[in-house]
This record gives structure tokens, sequence and C-alpha cells, in this order.
């Protein structure tokens, strides 16, 4: 027996908080063990990564591949030391983020080619997928609005509209190439988000 990997993908203020308590809630109701993670973070040695890579450092520049080794190196603790020990002892897992928004964020956004993504995807997860990945698809326009809605914004979220929008288009083009991912439209009243992840999550708990 093993347990399943779920994860939530999207841009910022693509609604990812409240799609976390909706699968949640479904999970628990379903009778499996739970644990959150979000990344990068989710150990302490990824949350001080995570502190590191979205702070503003001023006039020293941050590389993208300094910014590319980051996540994943976060990823490699939160992985090995969490999620897969889990999914072992029959614990389900739900992810805020996981290995597409590198492959969008830095493949997409940053423009950082496969070639030099691939051999970190491999040392990191060596062939661990998640089981389901729903990502909630939102104009960045929309999102970066909602997202200033809450307050200050960190180094990534000041990034240039065309960073954002090469990030979308990306993860467009992963979920089409993954049996696995789910697309969920939100730019729709709040309700109807919900229930697409309702219904969405539903699907995937009968299944299984
Ligand atoms: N990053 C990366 O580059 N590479 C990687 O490999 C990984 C991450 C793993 C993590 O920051 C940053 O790291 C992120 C990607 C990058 N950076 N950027 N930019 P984070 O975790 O702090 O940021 P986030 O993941 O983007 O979280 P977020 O901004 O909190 O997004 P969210 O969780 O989707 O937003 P939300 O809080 O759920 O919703 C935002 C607001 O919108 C909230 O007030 C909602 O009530 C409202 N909302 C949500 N849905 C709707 C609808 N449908 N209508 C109206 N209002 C709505």
């Amino acid at each position: 027996m093993s347990g399943k990997f779920i994860v939530i993908e999207g841009l910022e203020g693509a609604g990812k908080s409240s799609a976390v308590t909706i699968i949640k809630a479904a999970i628990e109701q379903f009778g499996k063990p739970l644990v959150c993670t979000r990344e990068p973070g989710g150990t302490p040695m990824a949350e001080a990564i995570r502190n590191c890579v979205k702070q503003d450092w001023r006039d020293e520049k941050v590389t993208v591949e300094a910014e590319l080794l980051l996540m994943y190196a976060a990823r490699a603790q939160l992985v090995q030391n969490v999620i897969q020990p889990a999914i072992n002892a029959d614990q389900w897992v739900l992810a805020d983020r996981h290995d597409m928004s590198s492959r969008a964020y830095q493949g997409g956004g940053r423009q950082i080619p496969d070639s030099m993504i691939e051999p970190l995807r491999n040392i990191t997860l060596k062939g661990f997928k998640p089981d389901l990945t729903l990502y909630l698809d939102v104009e960045p326009a929309t999102g970066l609005a909602r997202a200033r809605g809450r307050g200050e914004l960190d180094r990534i979220e000041q990034e240039d509209i065309s960073f954002f929008e090469r990030t979308r288009e990306r993860y467009l083009q992963l979920c089409a190439d993954d049996p696995r991912a789910v697309v969920i439209n939100t730019m729709q009243p709040m309700e109807n988000v919900h229930q697409d992840i309702t219904k969405a999550i539903n699907l995937f708990l009968d299944k299984h």
C-alpha cells in the first residue's frame, strides 16, 4: 500500500489557498491521513531557502541559475525527508506547488532550457511524479491584481507581466502533455471555481 501525491499549481492569486482547504476537507472525509506541504519550503532547511529565494537582494542580482538550483535544493530536502516517507507510510500528501512550478517559472518565465532543468529533475526526483495535479489557471493581470490586494510583493512577484505570461503559457503546455493534470479556470465566480475543484477531486477519489 502507498499513499497518493496531489499537487496544486498556479500563478500568484490563482486561489491556491482556498483550493488547499477544499481538497484537504475532501481527503479527510475520504478517511485518509494527510500531510500538507508547500514549495519552496516544508522542512526547516527548505523554509530557509524559501526566505532566501523570495528576498529582494537589492544590488546583488539573483542569477537565474542560482534561483533554479535553490528551488531544486529545497525540493530534494522536502521530497526525501517528508513526501516520500509519508507516501511509503500510506499517507496522502497535498502539496502547494511542486516540480511543475520550476518548469513553468524557471523554464517558461526565466527561459532556462530544458537541457539544464532535466538533469536536476532526474537527480532530485528520480522519476517520482504526482498522482494528480490541479492547475488553477488565471490571466496574469487578474492574478497579480488579486495578489497585490494582499500587500507587498516579493522578489519574484515584482517581475514584468511578460514573465508571468510566459510562465502561464508553459503551465498550459505542461498540462496538455500530462494526463494526470487537470486545468481549472479560476477567472469565474469563486463559487464556480470551488465547484470545479470539488468535482475534480471527487473524480480522483472515486478511482482510489
Ligand atoms: N516558485 C518558483 O519560481 N519556482 C518553483 O519551483 C517554486 C516556486 C516551487 C512562491 O511564493 C514563489 O516561488 C512563487 C513561485 C515561485 N512566486 N511568485 N511570484 P508564494 O508561495 O508566496 O506565492 P504563491 O504560491 O504564488 O501564493 P499566493 O500568491 O498566495 O497565490 P495563491 O495561494 O494562489 O493566492 P490566494 O491567497 O489563494 O488568492 C489570492 C487572493 O485572490 C485572495 O484574496 C483570494 O480570496 C482571491 N481570489 C482567489 N480566487 C478568486 C476568484 N476566483 N475570484 C476572486 N478572487 C479570488
